[in-house]
């Protein structure tokens, strides 16, 4: 078995990778068995329930949310190839090692809200270049083609830790001992699919576009697509995500009109980007209904965004209903 500190050293020698890209995965890598330790304890450690506090998305913490986010950041900041961080549960960025050639933009527990029901959830996390210069918001603002890596890690049934550096997608399962373990080669989302996760409940505020497509893939094989589908709704992205790379699906969460100003629920930088970079990577398909997502030029560090990604006919179906 290949253990993730001997696939780096392969991987990063065989596509030409600066070394400094695989220190910085042991350090995320790191702070999530960190993570999943906590994870695991669930009530046992006394880290259940609700912290008390907001973040900047205006949304209350959960202790896991707080524990996870400063474990991440303790743990970057000790590396040296790391000039900057940015949370999802931190206003601004983070300045870490003015000598670093990396910025790592991270969600630190996505789905936390199914924390406290023994539900999945993961961490989020996307590597980027630092650009030349002072470092400053601006230098987190690139698009999600520009990401140097990604990856998430799954606190499921099994812990596993997905990557991808642009040349291909591979999988980790944690084992006994806190190492992470090479499980999977190049997992790859299949063109076509049955099965679609959208939250139904917020179906009456959907644009028309969207209301079209559903309404087909509802139809079955009585309608337009000719074809059963299934429905899947964990309320965890990261669960959702991983599903559709290991057996096709298309995820959705669209913008809608419950407040236009707001383009969708989901953050850019750090849950979008970041899995539209693994997904296309394994084949899949990711826009925000009418553009590739690792097109976008950000414009603020926490910008939401409509998102559908998954297998790439039902993406580009969609795209076609919203154009
Ligand atoms: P809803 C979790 O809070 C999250 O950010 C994603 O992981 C998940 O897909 C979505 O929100 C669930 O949203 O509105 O169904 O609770």
């Amino acid at each position: 078995m290949t253990t993730l500190s001997q696939f780096l050293t392969e991987h990063i020698q065989q596509n030409n990778l600066p070394t400094a890209l695989g220190d910085v995965f042991e350090s995320v890598a790191k702070a999530c068995v960190q993570i999943n330790r906590q994870v695991r304890q669930g009530a046992l450690a006394g880290i259940l329930g609700e912290a008390g506090t907001g973040n900047v998305q205006g949304e209350d913490q959960k202790k896991l949310d707080v524990i996870a986010n400063q474990q991440l950041i303790d743990v970057l900041k000790t590396n040296a190839d790391i000039a900057g961080l940015a949370s999802e549960e931190e206003d601004t960025f983070v300045a870490c090692n003015e000598n670093g050639s990396y910025l790592v933009l991270f969600d630190p527990l996505d789905g936390s809200s199914n924390i406290d029901v023994n539900i999945s959830v993961g961490t989020i996390f996307s590597i980027l270049n630092k650009p030349e210069g002072a470092l400053s918001e601006q230098s987190f603002l690139q698009a999600g083609r520009n990401q140097a890596a990604s990856g998430y890690v799954l606190y499921g049934p099994q812990t596993q830790l997905v990557l991808t550096m642009k040349h291909g997608v591979f999988v980790f399962t944690l084992d006994a001992d806190g190492n992470f373990v090479q499980t999977q080669a190049n997992p790859t989302v299949p063109e076509q699919t049955k099965e679609f996760a959208i939250n139904m409940s917020n179906q009456r505020h959907w644009f028309k576009p969207m209301q079209q497509y559903i309404e087909a893939l509802l139809a079955g094989e009585t309608g337009v697509r000719g074809k059963n589908y299934n429905m899947r709704w964990v309320a965890s992205m990261v669960a959702e995500i991983h599903r559709i790379l290991m057996r096709g699906g298309v995820f959705m969460y669209p913008q809608d009109a419950r407040d236009p100003a707001k383009p969708g629920k989901l953050r850019l930088m750090y849950e979008a980007n970041p899995l539209s970079l693994i997904l296309e990577q394994a084949g899949g398909a990711s826009s925000n209904t009418v553009k590739n997502m690792l097109d976008i030029q950000p414009e603020s560090l926490h910008q939401r965004v409509s998102v559908v990604m998954g297998s790439r006919e039902e993406v580009e179906y969609i795209e076609q209903l919203h154009r």
